[in-house]
């Protein structure tokens, strides 16, 4: 048997058994251990690759998230199982409660205040398209469409802190790449809480060589802190941190094209959907290209100007259909190149620059290969016709998520397990890869 068909071997019923062993009845654990919550993005993930075991538990998934949404719109970072011990993560739900008690989660939802990437609508319509007959019957579009399009007008109307027609991010944690080097220079303005005020839960699960460092958590508590304080305001001016970054603004596009076409499905217009796709694709242009790198980069709006360092979020942008051929070309050349060597140096692309000064092939999101940004360029790729590009990271992820143990994340080079196993995404999306991938 050759190594890619042992590996479609393996996956299958490797995932599967990931799957279900962090299911909880009503949502998917990232990792038993580490993260014992619902994560917003995670879910999204998750329920892509769920639904080739079972179409209901994958709707079921997405509204567990959905349910827990704010009154602004806003779909929580973390939705707490309220049965799990409030010490076996920090920080737990009374953290992101402010003086007055109510957040604008709904009531009896405990819930965190930041938010993620917003890939749901992507995975509303994946999870549809997996069984359209009985979704339609159980209703599932016309319940979710209305969340999902409060969910990005929440975004597109109150976190275009930087004026220019993009969301910004106000906190790490936001963009779910959360100690990437990126971060480094307008995290250098936060002053960190003293270490002693928190007590972390993650290095209980991890080495502490794959996790960020207690000065990070320092100034993660800060900021998260301060936004609670401020009653959860997306005021321009009001945050130490606010950042344009071109991965979150790449999923809101596709997510606005699965909302065009989720809206067609139902008899609603999908014009505005598109309008706004186009919008946010020329603001994306306009903002965050920079062409001697051949990269989107990330915005700092309160220091100024892009940041000049070099993260796969800014190849994610390929997965934007309205792209110039011309923009097309330059990432996929970036990808393969010596910055991220997809192809060349490496199987899998890694989070952060090859070349950079900040490198470190262990430690979380400044060099580890993840599968969630993989199975995205994995797509983009597909959807810009680089077909054989494309077939070679599939192959790659199969292989590497069967022999890591569905890492949580691995090392570039010597795609060696890092981070926690048995992680949810990882087994969902190589799923997903090995069933053929997603319509
Ligand atoms: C990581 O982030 C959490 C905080 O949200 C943590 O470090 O405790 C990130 O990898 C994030 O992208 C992910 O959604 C989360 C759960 O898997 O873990």
């Amino acid at each position: 048997m050759t190594s890619a068909r042992r590996a479609l071997a393996q996956v299958v019923p490797g995932a599967r058994r990931v799957l279900d062993e962090n299911w909880t009845g009503s949502s998917t654990v990232p990792s038993r251990g580490l993260y014992p919550h619902q994560w917003s993005w995670d879910s999204a993930f998750i329920a892509i690759g769920s639904r080739h075991l079972s179409v209901r538990r994958a709707q079921r998934e997405l509204e567990t998230l959905l349910t827990a949404q704010w009154d602004d719109g806003r779909i929580p970072h973390i939705v707490y199982n309220q049965a799990v011990p409030p010490g076996a993560y920090f920080p737990g739900p009374d953290f992101w409660r402010p003086s007055t008690g109510h957040t604008g989660a709904p009531p009896g939802v405990a819930t965190s205040g930041i938010v993620q990437p917003p890939v749901h609508a992507l995975a509303c319509l994946l999870v549809h398209r997996a069984d359209p007959r009985a979704s339609v019957g159980s209703g599932f579009l016309a319940r979710t469409y209305p969340r999902l399009a409060a969910w990005h007008r929440y975004l597109t109307d109150r976190r275009d802190l930087g004026g220019g027609g993009l969301v910004a991010v106000v906190h790490p944690w936001e963009p779910g790449m959360d100690n990437s080097p990126c971060w480094d220079a307008p995290l250098a303005r936060v002053d960190p809480v003293p270490p002693e005020t928190f007590q972390r839960a993650d290095l209980d699960h991890g080495a502490a060589t794959d996790r960020p460092t207690d000065l990070d958590y320092g100034r993660y508590v800060r900021l998260a802190a301060d936004y609670r304080d401020g009653g959860y305001e997306d005021r321009p001016g009001s945050h130490a941190f606010t950042v344009e970054d071109p991965g979150v603004n790449a999923l809101l596009i596709a997510s606005e094209h699965a909302l065009a076409e989720i809206a067609s499905s139902l008899g609603a217009d999908p014009r505005p959907h598109r309008a706004r796709a186009a919008r946010l694709t020329a603001a994306l242009l306009d903002r965050l290209w920079d062409p001697a790198a051949g990269l989107f980069l990330c915005r700092d709006v309160v220091g100024g100007g892009l940041i000049p360092e070099l993260s796969a979020a800014g190849l994610l942008p390929l997965l934007v259909p309205e792209l110039p051929r011309a923009t097309v070309d330059a990432l996929l050349r970036t990808a393969a190149g010596e910055h991220f060597g997809l192809g060349t140096s490496v199987r899998l692309v890694p989070s952060y620059d090859l070349r950079g000064a900040a490198f470190d092939p262990s430690r979380y999101w400044r060099g580890p290969a993840w599968f969630n940004v993989n199975w995205l360029l994995e797509r983009g790729l597909r959807l810009h016709g680089a077909v054989g590009e494309a077939d070679a990271l599939r192959a790659a992820a199969l292989e590497v998520a069967a022999a890591s143990g569905f890492a949580e994340y691995v090392d570039p080079y010597t795609e060696e397990a890092r981070g926690t196993r048995d992680f949810s995404w990882t087994a969902a999306l190589t799923l997903d890869l090995a069933v053929g991938s997603s319509p």
